[in-house]
């Protein structure tokens, strides 16, 4: 059995995110969903409110149903170890997902020998992203149609306590 994490903030978690998740899936017996804190971004749904909304969108797809979600406590290396993963599992949409990501793939590498292993996503959600639904949402769009069920209403709530 090859065990494999799919690490994000998931601050919410997207169509997107659960596209790669799916594709995680596809190639690994097991995948379990590491729920993180990014020091570079400001969070705006508590971590436990991520993993319960993670957790929901993944059981309602068959292909991911058998998927976890936890939160990651502290580094991304140690929740894979505590799991017995052998990858990590990001999802690319263009060059600039793989500036970013290559950095923390060397550490991650250096820190415990763990392999980040890049699957492409879907090019029908390449606009899709979490720092831009929470834009959309803040400024009173619809987000229905970019996250599973239940994340809209989640995200409007963390929302509009700033917004009175
Ligand atoms: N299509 C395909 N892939 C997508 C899409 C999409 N539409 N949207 C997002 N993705 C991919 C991203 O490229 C990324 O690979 C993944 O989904 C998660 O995205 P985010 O934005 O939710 O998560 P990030 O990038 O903020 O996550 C950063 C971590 C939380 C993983 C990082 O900060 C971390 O590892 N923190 C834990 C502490 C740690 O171990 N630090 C040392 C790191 S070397």
């Amino acid at each position: 059995m090859t065990t494999a994490v799919c690490p994000g903030s998931f601050d919410p978690f997207t169509l997107g995110h659960l596209d790669v998740v799916r594709r995680a899936r596809s190639l690994f017996d097991v995948v379990v969903v590491g729920v993180a804190k990014n020091p570079g971004k400001a969070g705006l749904l508590p971590l436990d409110t991520r993993v319960a909304l993670v957790r929901a969108a993944l059981a309602a797809d068959p292909a991911t149903a058998d998927v976890r979600a936890e939160v990651v406590p502290g580094l991304v290396v140690d929740f894979c170890r505590r799991h017995g993963a052998r990858a990590i599992v990001k999802g690319l949409r263009g060059g600039a997902d793989l500036d970013a990501e290559t950095p923390m793939a060397l550490m991650n590498r250096h820190l415990s020998g763990v392999e980040t292993v890049y699957v492409t996503g879907d090019p029908a959600l390449a606009h899709v992203a979490s720092s831009l639904v929470k834009d959309i949402a803040r400024h009173g769009g619809a987000i229905e149609d970019l996250v599973p069920d239940g994340v809209a209403a989640a995200v409007r709530a963390a929302l509009s306590p700033q917004e009175e």
